[in-house]
């Protein structure tokens, strides 16, 4: 998939549908005297749903779409007719998608599995038609219920990647190049930084038929909190991952250090990602020759000591420690405590737009606000010649 079809966030107004008015009539019918009440009640209007759909996995089907709206319930009739139910709106979204407030930035929901449906916002119900109002003081009702109010709202949809694992490095360590070796996935590789620019997902297979995703994301560096490189809003991707991947290239001078800053960007991100479980890969040991390897290898003993982590040496080109790295990502993911079920989603600051990753330039505003008084909108000029005399 070209990465510009990458699209994990999108801001949509969402209106639901209002109630139907319930209806005031009195029954009419020759030599019925006092026919009595028979005003039908209002339709219920159509809710937004958000529906889980595994087989998407992007909100780009959603990304020009900037209102949904459900529509509204049909009014009560005589004879005890009953108005329409509005027609519900159905959103279909990936498994992974939170929901926030596209005010207040305040978490609302997430849909998590394929078929699961949350009511964003009900439908308003129908009012009652006057025929419920009958009673015996007062036979001849001669009001009806209205149909209640509609709810809107603007929300922003992101989308959290579902994954088992999550890469992290800094830009160049053979991220991309490790999940290409891995799984069936072909995410772009070349000898530059951020070459990678939006999410990659692969399936790993394992022994046994079994296997596991893996979420390659875009490189960290430091500073990468203040906004530096692609800043930090693809780490949302691996907020879900039960195990977290640190790569460090076997080139690098200090391995503790760069270990270290990419562990202090994702605390400073949300300090919930530290609990995760963390496996260190140390990458391109084809580069390094024997001596450098048993050297390697005596530190990283050290390493493994002072961090309490599992390190392990890899090379996607000679395919050393491949097989050692799935197996213990592998026992890591069979944990229980490694499995991640709920996690906390802070609510976002709305203030900040996104910036497209890709072109840098920033989301354009997505609602066109009333108070703009447009002279070609001016209706009144065509008043008088058919069409308005409805209101
Ligand atoms: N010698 C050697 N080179 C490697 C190895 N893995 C990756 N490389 C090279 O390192 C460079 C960067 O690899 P990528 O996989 O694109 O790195 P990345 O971490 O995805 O980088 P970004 O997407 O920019 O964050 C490429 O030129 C790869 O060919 C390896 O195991 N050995
Ligand atoms: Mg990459």
């Amino acid at each position: 998939m070209p990465s510009g079809n990458f699209i994990d966030y999108v801001k949509i107004y969402c209106r639901s549908g209002k109630g139907g008015a319930g209806c005031m009539h009195l029954h009419r019918a020759k030599y019925v005297p006092k026919g009595g009440p028979d005003g039908g009640d209002g339709g219920r209007g159509g809710h937004i749903i958000l529906e889980g759909n595994r087989n998407l996995w992007t909100l780009l089907h959603l990304k020009y779409q900037k209102h949904i709206m459900a529509t509204d319930g049909g009014h009560g009739g005589q004879s005890r007719s009953f108005g329409k139910d509005g027609e519900d709106k159905i959103i279909q979204v990936p498994c992974g998608t939170v929901v926030y407030d596209g005010d207040s930035g305040e978490w609302l929901c997430e849909v998590k599995e394929h078929g699961e449906r949350i009511v964003l916002l009900k439908g308003g119900r129908g009012g009652l038609g006057n025929w419920h109002f009958r009673t015996a003081t007062n036979q001849t009702p001669r009001y009806a219920q209205p149909g209640e109010p509609c709810q809107e709202r603007n929300v922003i949809m992101q989308l959290k990647v579902l994954a088992d694992v999550g890469l992290v490095g800094f830009p160049n360590a053979g991220k991309s190049t490790l999940l290409s070796v891995v799984s069936a996935a072909k995410p772009e590789i070349a000898d530059y930084p951020f070459t990678t620019l939006t999410p990659n997902l692969g399936i790993v297979s394992y022994r046994d038929n079994r296997s596991f995703c893996m979420a390659d994301i875009p490189g960290i560096i430091e500073g990468a909190s203040e906004g530096k490189g692609l800043g930090l809003r693809f780490l949302r991707h691996i907020e879900r991952n039960a195990v977290l991947l640190f790569m460090v290239p076997a080139t690098s001078e200090k391995l503790d250090k760069e270990y270290n800053i990419l562990l202090s960007e994702l605390e400073k991100y949300n300090p919930e990602l530290l609990s995760k479980a963390r496996i260190l890969a140390i990458s391109k040991c084809d580069t390094l020759d024997e001596a450098g390897i048993k050297k390697l290898r005596t530190k990283v003993a050290k390493l493994e000591a002072k961090f309490g982590i599992k390190i392990v040496l890899i090379s996607s080109l000679s395919g050393l420690g491949i097989n050692e790295l799935k197996d213990a990502l592998f026992e890591e993911l069979q944990k229980e405590q490694n499995q991640v079920i709920e996690i906390s989603h802070a609510p976002i600051d709305v203030t900040v737009r996104e910036v497209k990753a890709e072109t840098g330039e920033e989301e354009a505003p997505q609602t066109i606000y009333l108070n703009e008084v447009d002279e070609e909108w001016d209706l009144s000029k065509y008043k008088g010649i058919g069409w308005d005399t409805q209101d």
